[in-house]
């Protein structure tokens, strides 16, 4: 009998070891579990809601966290949250967020300044995903720890060109972070192959991206143009501004006084008062000179940065097929005072065929129909 007390005594001994091994093995599994994995989601969960709160709605990390570890401790493990996430980096940062944010300075603090740039390396969208942590679904960005100035959509026309988008939103994506922008990237798709028409899907991209997101900022690029510089804000001001304004393929400099090709930036008030961009020019060229001569007739003045400032590189290509020069471009510039009027994002027609989400853009495939 004596013996089985001692037995029975050893035996809850044991066993309450046991249990005390197996509250530090979970303690310590979910420690690790929480920090490297549930810790990163819920860091993007975060931004994701405080970004999008019509979209999402979730708990903060910390308590979305709290909820995991009652749930999967059952009650048997006391645990001092406070010291578990004083050390994870990631939770704190979102704390953060809680507060009032302040507007972002005037200048952004992160800028660097020139940039080398360059085409020579070969480039893959997972890489430039990786390179991205911080982007949300679409393209989309904001700081997290400020209100940005403006809501910026980048528009840009595109067909067949994945080589030179790699290289874009290789560059892009991190300088448009370091200005500090509220943006979205929107890759507008020329479906099929019939004459391609970069104003019109300019047009495309400007009614799709507001059916999105309040921007009050558009950004018009061509698929291979590069910034130099971080302090060539992609931001628009009280006039249309041309961004950029010294290109490699022109030796760094204007190739004409009235040049607004490449890269421009204009509000959506501007926008609307020209009524946006023609849609019948089909096949490459002119397009720009008449959105020029729209903005001079509505009393627009060019705003540009410095030639320094305003460096950027154009990735060197041919002509794509169907993208032939346009023989009708002189006389439509001609007669842009007439028709900008009637022809512009007012009569504007289109099919969108798809929309792809994709972590670095959003990418609308459309029909924009045949000369
Ligand atoms: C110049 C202008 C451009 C535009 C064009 C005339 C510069 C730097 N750019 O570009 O703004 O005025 O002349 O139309 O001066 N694209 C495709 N797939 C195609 C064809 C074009 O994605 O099959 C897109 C792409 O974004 C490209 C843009 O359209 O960057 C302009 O076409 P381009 O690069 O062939 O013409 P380019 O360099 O002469
Ligand atoms: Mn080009």
């Amino acid at each position: 009998m004596q013996e089985a007390v001692l037995n029975v005594g050893f035996l809850t001994k044991a066993c309450a070891v046991v249990g005390v091994l197996s509250g530090v093995h979970t303690f310590v599994t979910l420690f690790f579990y929480l920090k490297e994995s549930v810790g990163y989601r819920y860091t993007n969960y975060w931004q994701v809601s405080s970004n999008f709160p019509d979209l999402v709605t979730l708990q903060s990390p910390r308590a979305a966290a709290l909820e995991l570890i009652r749930q999967d401790t059952k009650g048997t493990v006391q645990i001092d949250v406070d010291k578990l996430f004083s050390n994870a980096s990631e939770f704190k940062v979102n704390a953060d967020e809680s507060k009032v944010l302040e507007p972002c300075p005037e200048t952004s603090p992160l800028l660097v300044g020139p940039m080398r740039v360059n085409f020579s390396q070969p480039l893959h969208f997972d890489v430039v995903r990786e390179e991205n942590p911080l982007l949300f679904m679409g393209g989309r960005y904001k700081p997290s720890n400020c209100v940005a100035h403006q809501k910026v959509a980048i528009i840009i026309p595109f067909r067949n060109r994945d080589e030179h988008l790699k290289y874009w939103l290789h560059y892009l994506h991190p300088v448009l972070q370091r200005q500090q922008l509220d943006y979205g990237v929107y890759i507008i798709e020329q479906d099929g192959d019939v004459t391609f028409n970069r104003a019109k899907l300019l047009n495309v991209g400007y009614v799709e991206a507001l059916k999105e997101y309040d921007y009050d900022c558009f950004i018009f690029s061509d698929v291979d143009i590069v910034p130099m510089d971080d302090r060539n804000i992609y931001k628009c001001s009280s006039q249309p501004r041309h961004l950029s304004v010294s290109m490699d393929k022109f030796g760094f400099r204007l190739p004409y006084k009235y040049y607004y090709g490449g890269v421009s930036a204009m509000s959506k008030q501007q926008f609307q008062s020209i009524n946006g961009f023609p849609n019948n020019y089909w096949g490459w060229g002119g397009e720009d000179d008449d959105i020029y001569r729209r903005l001079h007739y509505r009393g627009m003045k060019i705003s540009r940065p410095s030639g320094d400032i305003g460096k950027c590189r154009m990735i060197r290509h041919m002509r794509d097929k169907k993208n032939e020069p346009n023989p009708q471009r002189f006389k439509r510039i001609s007669h842009t005072q007439m028709t900008m009027n009637t022809d512009g994002v007012n009569s504007l027609k289109y099919k969108v065929i798809d929309i792809e989400k994709d972590q670095l853009y959003t990418k609308i495939t459309v029909d924009i129909g045949k000369p």
